[in-house]
């Protein structure tokens, strides 16, 4: 198990650091991950066959004076550690364990030079490795330090205390958060200087901890008090009890403990992790408050642009008015274009005109709005807990291409509306006029032409006058009018040059407006689906936790009960496991 811990550990190191490089998490996030307690009791020790080959590692923990040592020794049968009046004492720590057993290199946070470790031949002890720790409250920080960095290691603490201080212990308040990493085993050590209601004293303010029936050994380690016991010593049930842990779970069973709180922990981690990247409803949300955002910036640009486009047109109908331009437009229908429009966007003077107008339309004031849309989308993320890198940067670019969109939009419409100005219904009267412009006159001079053959031929035959000057005036007058009317109604119904442009400024931004909002919620949509990935990256590693987690211990026994804390509140997703 502590193999599939390893492991698990390792791909959410791995999860972390992708998402945290992708900006999905904050340091501190990756780093509550990385801190969860990677150690366990198996490191110390070489060639760790599945079942459970290595001894079950029990230390003693607890202030300084209370014993610790002294019960090593007593259980080793020898002076091992170093005992005494001088506080603190032990400044090492010294490993009992049998000589079969083999050791690996220690982890680099265990200093070689702090530790002493006894070989024995004891059969005894063959399946336990003692570790006799220094002060866990110690006022020297280089013994409290040695003893939390042991921690780790330890399979089933024996917590030692004294009559006298058990009620304001500090090391106690320290070791209590680690309640589920451990087995516990409470020895009330000088018992010479007890009183018998103080285990039970102890035991309810243990049960007031977690632990329903915590196992409190009264012990007296000196071999001849000089008070008498208030009641039997109880040191030989520290053996008693774990051979019979040992005999019923065997130390795979009681590592799993360990592990558990640990993926536990790996798990909690990895949840609070997992917000960063929110849910589906989360990002629903972002998205209707992109699109919200970007409907009140873009009415704000639009209403602040209409002056501007307004200008732009008048610019450009500008070219279009004068006898010049009037001449040039008139030279282009006598040279054979069958609709002369009021202006060709097609040519090159033109083109030019174009882009430098509508080049400036999206200007710096369109652009701060549009920031400020996203500066807003960015605050509103970070309040509510999500990762906002991620989603800024491809809302960025979106951002960055406004301007162009924009632009380009505007700039196919006008072309769109000066390649066909008007409307169609005034485009097809417009084809009649020009038509008409062209055939009423010739009508009339073919007309003109006929009457004078017929007045000539009269004339020359002597039946009448020929042709005055009356005739001419009035045929002139004719074809004259025959030009004027439709000409003037072509006139009348020719759309103003600037409404144009201006309609289709308007379309243009309103398209170009709608595509940036296009393209912001296709940022938005990226980022999501990213979230989602490494969503379901970290559901699939929590469902791993979970299902390691609640791997049943192999078999129930009153004994553990009595060793292990209850299942706190965050425990109990993880599964049944401890036998109640
Ligand atoms: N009265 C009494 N004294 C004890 C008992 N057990 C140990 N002592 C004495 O308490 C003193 C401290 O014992 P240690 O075993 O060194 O205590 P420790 O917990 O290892 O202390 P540190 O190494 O400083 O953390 C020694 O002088 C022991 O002889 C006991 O049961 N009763
Ligand atoms: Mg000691």
């Amino acid at each position: 198990m502590a193999d599939l811990y390893a492991s698990l550990f390792e791909h959410a190191r791995q999860w972390c650091e992708r998402a945290e490089r992708a900006g999905w998490l904050e340091a501190a996030d990756a780093a509550a991950v990385a801190a969860v307690e990677q150690r366990t009791p198996a490191d110390l020790f070489v060639d760790r066959p599945a079942g459970g080959g290595r001894p079950l590692v029990v230390a003693f923990f607890g202030g300084t004076g209370v014993g610790k040592s002294s019960l090593l020794n007593r259980l080793a049968g020898e002076v091992l550690a170093r005992t005494g009046a001088e506080r603190p004492t032990s400044r090492e720590v010294t490993v009992y364990v049998h000589e079969s057993v083999q050791l690996a290199d220690l982890p680099p946070e265990l200093p070689l030079d702090a530790v002493q470790i006894k070989r024995h031949a004891s059969g005894a002890h063959r399946d336990v490795l003692w570790v006799d720790a220094p002060d866990i409250d110690s006022t020297e920080a280089a013994n409290r330090r040695c003893a939390l960095a042991w921690l780790p290691h330890v399979d089933l603490v024996c917590y030692v205390i004294s009559p006298e201080r058990y009620r304001d212990d500090v090391g106690w308040r320290v070791l209590r958060e680690r309640g589920h990493k451990h087995g516990w085993l409470f020895v009330l050590n000088r018992w010479d200087e007890g009183d018998p209601r103080q285990v039970e004293d102890f035991a309810r303010l243990l049960r007031d901890a977690g632990f329903s029936d915590p196992l409190v050994l009264p012990t007296c380690c000196l071999p001849a008090p000089a008070r008498p016991l208030p009641t039997p010593d109880e040191f030989d049930q520290i053996h008693a009890v774990l051979v019979d842990l040992l005999r019923i779970h065997g130390v795979e069973d009681l590592a799993r403990l360990g592990v558990r709180a640990r993926l536990a922990e790996l798990r909690a981690a990895l949840q609070t992790a997992q917000r960063r990247l929110g849910d589906a409803a989360a990002w629903t949300r972002v998205t209707d408050s992109v699109r919200e955002n970007w409907r009140a910036a873009a009415a704000t640009i639009a209403s602040g642009a209409e002056w501007s486009l307004r200008a732009v047109a008048a610019r450009f109908a500008a070219r279009d008015s004068g006898l010049g331009e009037y001449l040039r437009r008139y030279a282009s229908v006598a040279g054979g274009r069958k609709h002369a429009e009021p202006l060709s966007a097609a040519e090159p003077g033109n083109i030019v005109l174009l882009n430098e107008l509508t080049g400036q339309l999206w200007d710096e004031w369109s652009q701060a709005k549009l920031n400020a849309c996203l500066d807003a989308l960015e605050v509103g993320l970070r309040h509510a807990g999500l990762a906002a890198t991620p989603v800024r940067r491809p809302l960025d670019a979106a951002g960055d291409s406004a301007g162009a969109r924009v632009t380009q939009l505007l700039r196919d419409r006008v072309r769109q509306a000066l390649a066909q100005p008007g409307d169609a219904l005034t485009r097809v009267l417009r084809r009649g006029t020009g038509f008409l412009t062209a055939f009423l006159p010739t009508v009339a001079l073919v007309w003109v032409a006929y009457a004078v053959l017929r007045g000539y031929h009269a004339a020359v035959q002597g039946q009448r006058e020929f042709l005055g000057l009356a005739f001419a005036i009035n045929s002139a007058l004719v074809v004259l009018i025959a030009w004027a009317v439709p000409y003037a109604l072509d006139q009348l119904l020719r759309p103003s040059l600037e409404r144009t442009v201006l309609r289709a400024l308007g379309t243009g931004l309103r398209a170009g407006l709608e595509d940036v909002g296009g393209e912001l919620i296709r940022a938005v949509t990226v980022a999501s689906d990213e979230a989602a990935e490494y969503r379901d990256a970290v559901e699939t590693l929590v469902a791993d936790i979970d299902r390691v987690g609640a791997e049943r211990l192999g078999a129930a026994a009153p004994i553990l009960a009595r060793v292990t804390m209850a299942a706190a509140a965050g425990d109990a997703e993880m599964g049944p496991g401890i036998p109640a």
